[in-house]
């Protein structure tokens, strides 16, 4: 059985005021990175879903695994909703396969459905199979759309390997758990749920899905040490992954360290992706010693703010090859980190990052603009409390969204009780670089988008600053073509 993993592109907004936003962005990114190749084309980082899931598939039997990236083809997509069928029409002739896997966002649904619907127009008898981060909340509907076979909810380990198995031998559908899919009769919904796999049973990643020379299209090689965040956001969705913290041993994060690097490049950086990398001392400690006595790494990693009070744990990170930290602000508002992001106090977040200052860190911040709570006024203070933090080298760097109700996020299901109106379902719209999808007692989205805008080119203002960690980039230095395109 030959199985295609279909790389989704992203829609292209373009905000004049990203322009200069991300020149400087990069600029103090390049300043505390220094060596940092600029990306070739702009992949960003390997499909993390596909070499987890790859790794399973190989484990179960399933070697035929190729790769149709869509997402790094700068040509494939025009605007929010334009893309060039023939040029997915002409991949998917090249890369006949017997059942195509899916793992869009919200953002790019609708292109998901466009190269589904192509891949049973190119390859007729091929399946389609769809999972992931929007999927799972949206499964019914997913599931009938004309071009999905089937929609996996929730981890995809043990169900993917089973579905495939059910449809090779043609046996046992309908046993196979965390199954959504429609028929003449309507839509069926497995009324079962696989546990969750724990991260030391996983099998090893697929580490060569892409061509190695794709390392050239890479910013840096994303690892996981643990999957799994305890806290609950009102705006976050990442509820396929759990709630509980599973550790991989440390042995196999830094072999597979070595695995990526090996194929993708020996310069490459990583990204710890777990969503609070500093949230058990103990395990962020051991973590880090064998970071240090392997010497060779150097890291990204993102945490919350409350989690950083431990200052072995920062020293422990900076020794160990730590560059930059990226953490969640999200908003100067404390009635609003109350409702949105428990357990974050305003008044110790000064505090906080200059500890991680002072133990040699680079900082780089989320920031969310257009709680729904918020007055416009509100707004603006975030944005000055941010640019202040920047101003005085608090902040090295920070990102700026528009607050988006993702389905599966507590917000997207449950609007009246943050006070929000949702205002339509057109996911293409659900973008964190657009007007809200949504209307607040105290803002219209114009109101809010302006406010964006606003602080996206302050923020920008902000960066131009020189890098307290490092040196900048000259002028002139070539910093690759990221900067120039849109990046949401
Ligand atoms: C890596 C990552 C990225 C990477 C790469 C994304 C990519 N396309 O590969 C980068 C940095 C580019 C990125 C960017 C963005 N991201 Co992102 N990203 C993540 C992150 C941190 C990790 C994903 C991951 O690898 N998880 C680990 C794997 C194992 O889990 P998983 O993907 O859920 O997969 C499991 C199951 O879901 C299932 N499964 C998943 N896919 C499939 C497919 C099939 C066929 C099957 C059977 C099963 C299956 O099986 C897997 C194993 O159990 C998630 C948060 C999170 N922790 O999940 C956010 C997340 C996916 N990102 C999110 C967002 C919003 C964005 C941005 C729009 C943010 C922004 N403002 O810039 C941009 C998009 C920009 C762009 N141009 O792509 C949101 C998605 C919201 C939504 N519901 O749509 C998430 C959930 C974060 C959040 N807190 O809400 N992101
Ligand atoms: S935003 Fe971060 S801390 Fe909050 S629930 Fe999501 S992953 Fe956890």
């Amino acid at each position: 059985m030959r199985i295609g993993l279909v790389h989704t592109p992203m829609s292209i907004v373009e905000v004049p005021e990203r322009r200069s936003f991300w020149r400087n962005f990069d600029r103090q990114y390049h300043a505390a990175h220094p060596g940092l190749r600029p990306m070739r084309r702009a992949l960003w980082e390997l499909p993390h879903w596909m070499h987890w899931l790859g790794g399973v598939l190989v484990a179960a039997g399933y070697e035929d695994l190729v790769v149709l990236d869509l997402y790094s083809d700068a040509d494939v997509v025009s605007g929010l909703s334009a893309l060039d069928v023939k040029l997915v029409a002409d991949l998917v002739a090249r890369t006949p396969c017997d059942v195509y896997l899916f793992s869009p966002m919200t953002a790019n649904l609708h292109f998901a459905y466009e190269i589904a619907r192509v891949v049973k127009l190119e390859v007729p008898g091929a399946v389609t199979v769809f999972g992931g981060v929007i999927a799972t909340p949206l499964n019914e509907e997913v599931a009938r759309h004309p071009s999905v076979d089937y929609v996996i909810t929730d981890r995809g380990e043990i169900a993917l390997p089973r579905l495939l198995r059910a449809l090779e031998t043609g046996k046992g559908l309908d046993k196979v758990w965390n199954l959504t899919r429609a028929d003449a009769h309507g839509v069926h919904v497995a009324h079962r749920q696989y546990p969750a796999v724990v991260a030391a049973d996983l099998a090893p990643p697929k580490i060569d899905l892409f061509p190695a020379a794709s390392g050239a299209d890479l910013r840096y090689l994303r690892q996981v040490y643990a999957l799994g965040c305890p806290y609950r956001c009102s705006f976050c969705t990442i509820q396929t992954i759990g709630a509980r913290p599973s550790y991989f041993p440390i042995e196999r994060v830094i072999e597979e360290i070595r695995s990526y690097r090996a194929r993708y490049g020996e310069h490459h950086g990583i990204y710890f992706g777990d969503e609070t990398f500093t949230l058990n001392s103990d395990r962020t400690l051991a973590l880090c010693r064998a970071l240090e006595e392997d010497g060779s790494v150097h890291y990204d990693c993102q945490t919350r703010v409350n989690c950083l009070r431990d200052g072995e744990v920062l020293s422990a990170m900076q020794a160990s090859g730590c560059r930059w930290v990226e953490v969640g602000l999200e908003t100067g508002s404390q009635a609003s980190q109350d409702l949105h992001k428990n357990r974050v106090q305003l008044t110790r977040v000064e505090e906080s990052l200059r500890r991680l200052r002072d133990a040699g860190l680079a900082t780089c911040s989320f920031v969310v603009n257009g709680f729904p709570e918020q007055t416009i006024d509100d707004m603006y203070r975030t944005i000055e409390w941010v640019c202040d933090l920047l101003a005085r080298d608090l902040l090295q760097a920070t990102y700026l969204f528009g607050l988006v109700p993702y389905p599966g996020s507590a917000m997207h299901d449950q609007p009246e009780r943050f006070g929000m109106e949702i205002l339509h379902h057109d996911h293409a719209r659900y973008h964190e670089d657009l007007p809200p999808v949504f209307r607040s007692a105290h803002a219209t989205p114009d109101q809010v988008y302006a406010v964006f805008l606003e602080g996206v080119e302050a923020f920008g203002a902000a960066m131009s600053k020189t890098p307290y960690f490092g040196t900048a980039p000259s002028e002139a230095a070539d910093l690759g073509s990221f900067w120039r395109g849109a990046h949401v």
